[in-house]
């Protein structure tokens, strides 16, 4: 097992301007004709990457080549003149590739994956993201079986051969690295559509999806649309080919992929109707789509100097898919659904053995490092440079980085360096940032005086060690701050609205002038992914959550009300409650569920409890039982204690025609809470009305809804439920993942026997991802009562699962096995449990390295 480290990154010895492929497509075996024309910089041999790989044919100059070696990982090649051609020809068997990187088979068709290192599965070549090369890609195919083959760049020539079969070439005119390398072959639906870019370029957009499908993909053309006009209108980028395509595939390890002018995606990232998609997955499909359309710029057209750089472009173009879903959605529900993430996922793995800061130091399997960590903490730190710099800061200093960088692959010290250069501004300080893990926890203790009108604010910051990292230094760090009177106005902080306070020191006070203020409204739009300990009252909290102008600051302030009371209740009284203590969160709830609110998105975040897994990060260890009774027992007391309010709601929100639109999610979100609050409260009186919206239901949300509704409160119910599902949607397998994963998820006593007998499931395959994630991925990540099983039941079975997985798709176990890395909050009793699976996991004879990185860390 080998490390690889940042600080050991060398440049490339040679360069390799042109490389043409041919691709020989047939039953079995692929054959693959490469032609590399390669400019050395010195006498050292040329070493290719290349992995299981059959080796057919070596020419230099059109001459065979003997002086060369092959090993597991690599071709050597000795003895070359400084510039030359070398050609190498090698065979695949895509047909028995279930990892599904390289080239592989999706349903019918072949498919490309090369992100992270890919490529080296599919010839010999320097699979480094710093070698930039112009491609000219043959690909040869039975005509029947494979109308539509497809490459990067421009169409450039097309013809029949011999025994049904034809081909076509592709030209991409602009240099990438080979990650960005696509093929895809199949016989497809094209659903066409165009886009003028605003200097007058005509581009071809196509989707291509299974036959039958064509309609489904729409939405994900509007949503490439809206996000060419968006990119052009904030960031004046425009699309640079003619054509772009996207293809929609069913077996894929993650969402898409953004190989240059051919996108690859998962197809639940594509298809939506309004029978089959909840408003999440319009949500996800706009999102995902706007995101590997960034790419075009922030990651293709600038790119990584090498992997350890990822979050240059993931991080970046994390952020950009956040501000332009934004702008097409509800800004505050996208913040609040975005700091979910970082305290729910980041913070976890922070703690966990696989922290590691968001431009990583040492890698072991690069596919382990396309974590939450580099993309959404990467995006919450150019979120926070963009806080500092202001809005058309920013955009000068985006101006100054494709200025300087485009057509290169450069570092995340070359992104910072643009914007401190375009702003004229020292950003040393906040480059901590890139090489630090860790959650900084940040405490404020205030003081009023009243005489002076002046507010004193002691902040101090300290970041925990983490497993990667001892020692920790104080980071720059942006506290965006208001301040309310009694009534709910804004008071005045140094005469403006807001403040954003640049903490930079371990210890620092502020004095801010500002009249008699009731309630502080610190950390406004989550402007920093840090913990806050801030001591406010329930009151404070409740007035913070009805008049703050700050959508995220409403909501947090109520997460906080919640937080703190549920675990005072789980430290204090083992997580059961009496009236008293629930009494503040009672009354809170039934002032907002009485309130004129009109973003009922909001309203219904609000009346939401955090979930367990971000309840699990707020302590150092955790009473596990204790923590899971008081949240518990903590949904069906407030359902109860204000049971007419929330039918009353539930009522007063009609069903319309289904349409994706910001108002209409927001009601039918409000909706489906109180539905769910109507079922803890009473399942025998609103099991009718339950059933009643599931049959009645126009839209997939609303389906859902039901069935959660029913899932912990009424098992009859949700069987009945779930069995009509079952019969109206077993045809298709992406839908039939959502009823995988609402069976995973229930809290039941005999759920291992149940999801045990759902592998046999005729749409269950242990090779399609998004179906193992449904099942085994729910139970692991949102399955607390089955996970943490007192008799140790739980993580078995997530382990006997993640063995067989690994020996079919390693990127696939490794990332389910992120809820047995996390022990070291647990009592004694769980970490022996967890200790004990992780080395049965360890001693497995043919682990993956994927996996066993993951393995090895969490046992040192
Ligand atoms: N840049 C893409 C990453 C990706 C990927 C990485 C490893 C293995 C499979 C993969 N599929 C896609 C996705 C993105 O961030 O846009
Ligand atoms: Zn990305």
């Amino acid at each position: 097992i080998q490390v690889k480290r940042r600080l050991d990154y060398q440049p490339p010895a040679f360069s390799i301007p042109k490389i043409s492929l041919t691709f020989e497509l047939a039953d079995q075996v692929t054959t693959v004709r490469s032609t590399l024309s390669v400019e050395k910089f010195d006498d050292s041999p040329l070493i290719l990457d290349g992995t299981d790989l059959e080796l057919a044919a070596i020419m230099v100059d059109g001459t065979p080549w003997q002086d060369y070696s092959v090993d597991e990982q690599h071709l050597t090649l000795r003895q070359l003149p400084r510039r030359c051609e070398i050609a190498v020809h090698t065979r695949l068997y895509p047909e028995k590739n279930t990892a599904l990187e390289g080239l592989y088979q999706s349903g019918g068709s072949y498919c490309t994956q090369c992100e992270a290192e890919g490529f080296r599965r599919i010839t010999y070549f320097p699979d480094r993201p710093d070698v930039l090369a112009s491609y000219t890609v043959r690909i040869e195919a039975d005509k029947t079986r494979y109308p539509n083959l497809l490459s990067n760049g421009n169409c450039v020539e097309r013809g029949e051969l011999e025994e049904g079969r034809h081909y076509v070439v592709w030209h991409d005119p602009f240099n990438k690295p080979c990650y960005l390398f696509a093929l895809v072959a199949g016989q497809f639906d094209v659903l066409r559509g165009n886009y003028t870019t605003s200097s007058g370029r005509e581009v071809q957009l196509e989707f291509y999806v299974d036959e039958g499908n064509l309609h489904k993909a729409e939405f994900a053309l509007q949503s490439l649309q809206r996000a060419m006009r968006w990119d052009e209108d904030v960031y004046g980028l425009e699309y640079d080919l003619d054509v772009y395509m996207v293809v929609a595939v069913d077996f894929f390890n993650m969402g898409a992929m953004e190989n240059k002018g051919l996108n690859v995606f998962n197809a639940k990232y594509v298809l939506a109707d309004a029978d089959s998609a909840t408003d999440t997955d319009y949500f996800n499909i706009e999102s995902i789509i706007a995101h590997e359309y960034f790419h075009n710029w922030t990651g293709n057209r600038v790119t990584c100097r090498d992997w350890f750089q990822l979050s240059l472009k993931e991080g970046l173009t994390v952020f950009r898919d956040q501000q332009f879903s934004a702008d097409m959605s509800s800004p505050a529900l996208c913040r609040v659904q975005q700091a979910k993430v970082i305290r729910e996922q980041q913070f976890a793995e922070d703690a966990s053995p696989m922290a590691h800061p968001i431009r990583p130091d040492e890698v072991i399997e690069m596919n382990n490092f396309y974590t939450v960590t580099v993309y959404d903490k990467g995006a919450e730190v150019i979120r926070m440079l963009f806080k500092m710099l202001g809005k058309d800061g920013f955009r000068k200093g985006m101006d100054k980085y494709f200025s300087r960088h485009d057509g290169q692959a450069v570092t995340c010290d070359d992104f910072v360096q643009a914007m401190a250069d375009a702003n004229h501004r020292d950003l040393t300080l906040f480059k901590r940032w890139y090489s630090q893990s860790g959650t900084p926890q940040v405490s404020i203790e205030q003081r009023y005086d009243p005489e002076r009108k002046k507010l004193y604010l002691d902040i101090s910051q300290h970041t925990p060690a983490t497993m990667d990292q001892a020692s920790k230094r104080p980071l720059l760090i942006p506290i965006e701050i208001s301040a309310l009177d009694e009534e709910g106005h804004p008071v005045l902080l140094d005469s403006r609205k807001s403040l954003v306070l640049e903490l930079e020191q371990k210890q620092q006070s502020y004095v801010l002038s500002c009249e008699q203020p009731f309630a502080l409204n610190v950390l406004r739009d989550f402007s920093a992914p840090i913990k806050l300990r801030f001591s406010q009252t329930a009151q404070q909290r409740l007035h913070i959550a009805l008049y703050s102008d700050d959508g995220f600051s409403r909501v947090d302030a109520m997460q906080g009300l919640y937080q703190e009371a549920m675990i005072r209740c789980a430290n204090e009284s083992s997580g059961q409650w009496d009236s008293n203590r629930a009494q503040s969160l009672i009354d809170a709830q039934r002032v907002l569920l009485n309130s004129d609110e009109t973003d009922l998105a909001l309203l219904a975040e609000m009346l939401s409890l955090p979930s367990f897994e971000t309840l699990m990060q707020l302590e150092e260890r955790i009473d596990v039982d204790a923590l899971m009774r008081a949240r518990d027992g903590l949904e069906p007391l407030l359902a109860c204690a204000n049971e007419p309010l929330w039918l009353r709601r539930f009522e007063s929100i009609p069903q319309t025609d289904y349409q994706y639109e910001p108002l209409q999610v927001a009601a039918r979100k409000l909706k489906n809470h109180c539905l769910l609050q109507m079922m803890n409260a009473n399942p025998q009186q609103y099991a009718e009305a339950c059933k009643a919206q599931y049959q009645q239901a126009n839209n997939m949300t609303d389906t859902l809804g039901a069935l959660k509704a029913a899932q912990n409160t009424s098992e009859t119910l949700f069987d009945e439920l779930m069995q009509q599902f079952e019969q109206r949607w077993h045809h298709a397998p992406t839908v039939m993942d959502k009823w995988f994963a609402l069976h995973a998820g229930a809290k039941r006593k005999d759920i291992l026997s149940r999801i045990d007998l759902l592998q046999d499931h005729a749409v269950f395959s242990w090779k399609n991802p998004n179906r193992v994630r449904a099942l085994v991925g729910t139970f692991g990540f949102y399955n607390p009562h089955g996970l943490y099983a007192e008799d140790g039941s739980g993580v078995r079975w997530l382990t006997e699962q993640l063995i067989q997985i690994d020996k079919i798709n390693p990127q696939v176990s490794a990332r389910l096995v992120t809820p047995l890395l996390s022990l070291t909050k647990l009592d004694d009793k769980r970490q022996l449990q967890w200790r004990h699976e992780l080395m049965r996991l360890a001693d497995q004879p043919t682990l993956s390295v994927d996996l066993s990185e993951k393995v090895h860390k969490a046992l040192n």
